[in-house]
């Protein structure tokens, strides 16, 4: 029989609470996530959520806004700082919505645009329209993949030179390209291939939703400095706020994106995330140099030890990784469902990853042969090298000696006790996980 109301009402919270604890005691590696300040969470917690604000500041279609416009004009002015850009709008609602608005500025449907494929690091919202991909089904491009290297983990820049010549030859030159992606273990040749794209006329935009903490905080490239046209990103990866979308340009870009924001993408966008990003980038202006340079150690160092241990973490050529994270293959041990699982009933929270190579050896994205590790959060609550030693050994007695996941989980729990607190905030009173009861 269906719960009663009040039972499904009182089965969410008790449901939330044990979300909270167990990540209290567990070790969250997900490169996509991170964890917000307390400062962070009380502004999502502000009556802004509440409230509509269509159009830009000083121009709304809405009375109430006498606050919001204040806010959002600082969120506005932060993000130009923190990036040093001369563009920004701050109210895509997602990563996603923020490459809809430079697929909506710089493309029309039926163009081509280059970006790397799923397997190689690029995200769904760069995919083609067989895969249901955003930039094919939503907008109608026609995706055509960079060319990849493995051995580098990287855009292979002589073959894409030779492929965007051909797609022009054949009267289907790029008009965009999109740069970055969801698995970053390195900078991407900007440099070198923005020339020869604009050359043929495409416009250039970096997907930095996963490295764009490491950008404001200068360790790692800086796709606005190194002549991108645009750089897209989500706000809660590396960089460690609410969950949101970010882009910036250049002033002749302003208007034309300023549209295609609103009313393109986004009728009302979320006013107490941009209360939240605001107090984020105040953070990263203060904090983010430091957690940055933290945070690419780290997982240098997590690299390191796995690969010590036996892991075969990519881009060893390389030195494994540059960025907050890492991608190894564990074919050797299983898939990555099952691994995924095993780590997860140790507490130990990563997500599979479709390896470069997957599809070409018949491996499928729900039992791919990676694993991906991100080290945002953990740096966040304070971890260093040392703590990546110890995170390394703890991934190899479940996934590589076999040890009993529910006996490692009680050692991550206990490992966790010492880190409690978000660090790099300007004021961090709670516990990072603690559940804040209001009723
Ligand atoms: N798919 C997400 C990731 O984990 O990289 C980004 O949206």
């Amino acid at each position: 029989m269906a719960m009663q109301p009040r039972e499904s009402y009182q089965r969410v919270f008790e449901l939330l609470q044990a979300h909270h604890e167990w990540f209290s005691g567990a070790l969250p590696l997900i490169a996509s996530e991170n964890i917000p300040s307390p400062a962070v969470k009380e502004a999502i917690l502000s009556d802004f959520g509440n409230r509509y604000a269509e159009g830009w500041t000083g121009e709304r279609v809405y009375a109430g806004c006498r606050y919001i416009d204040q806010v959002e004009q600082i969120c506005i002015d932060l993000a130009k700082q923190l990036f040093q850009v001369d563009f920004a709008d701050v109210r895509p609602i997602s990563g996603v919505c923020a490459n809809l608005v430079a697929y909506t500025t710089f493309t029309t449907p039926g163009d081509t645009m280059m970006a790397l494929a799923i397997p190689a690091g690029g995200h769904i919202s760069m995919g083609k329209k067989e895969f249901g991909g955003t930039a094919g089904s939503v907008r109608g491009l026609n995706v055509e993949y960079f060319p990849f290297d493995t051995e580098e983990m990287n855009i292979d820049i002589d073959t894409t030179e030779k492929k965007i010549k051909k797609l022009a030859a054949e009267g289907k030159k790029p008009t965009l390209a999109m740069f970055g992606g969801s698995v970053l273990p390195f900078p991407h040749p900007i440099k070198e291939l923005v020339p020869i794209l604009q050359e043929h006329g495409a416009k250039s935009c970096y997907d930095a939703a996963h490295v764009a903490g490491l950008v404001a905080g200068h360790q790692f490239q800086d796709p606005m400095h190194e002549g991108a046209d645009a750089m897209t990103c989500s706000t809660h990866k590396t960089l460690p706020g609410p969950q949101g979308g970010l882009i910036l340009s250049r002033p002749e870009n302003a208007e034309k994106i300023k549209k295609a924001t609103f009313p393109g993408n986004v009728s009302n966008h979320h006013l107490h995330h941009l209360a939240g990003k605001a107090i984020m980038f105040a953070e990263m202006l203060a904090y983010g140099r430091e957690y940055a340079a933290q945070i690419v150690k780290n997982s240098k160092a997590l690299a390191q030890a796995l690969h010590e241990l036996g892991f075969k973490v990519l881009g060893e050529k390389k030195g494994f990784t540059k960025s907050h994270l890492l991608v190894a293959d564990i074919t050797k041990y299983g898939d990555g469902k099952t691994i995924e699982k095993k780590l997860e009933d140790a507490n130990i929270i990563l997500n599979r990853n479709l390896l470069p190579y997957d599809i070409k050896e018949g491996r499928h994205f729900e039992a791919p042969g990676g694993i991906r590790c991100g080290v945002s959060e953990v740096t966040r609550l304070g971890m260093k090298e040392s703590e990546m030693k110890e995170i390394a050994q703890l991934m190899y007695r479940v996934v590589v000696k076999g040890d009993d996941p529910t006996k490692v989980g009680k050692n991550v729990n206990e490992f966790r006790k010492e880190f409690t607190r978000v660090q790099y905030a300007f004021e961090s009173t709670r516990d990072a996980y603690e559940y804040i009861q209001l009723r």
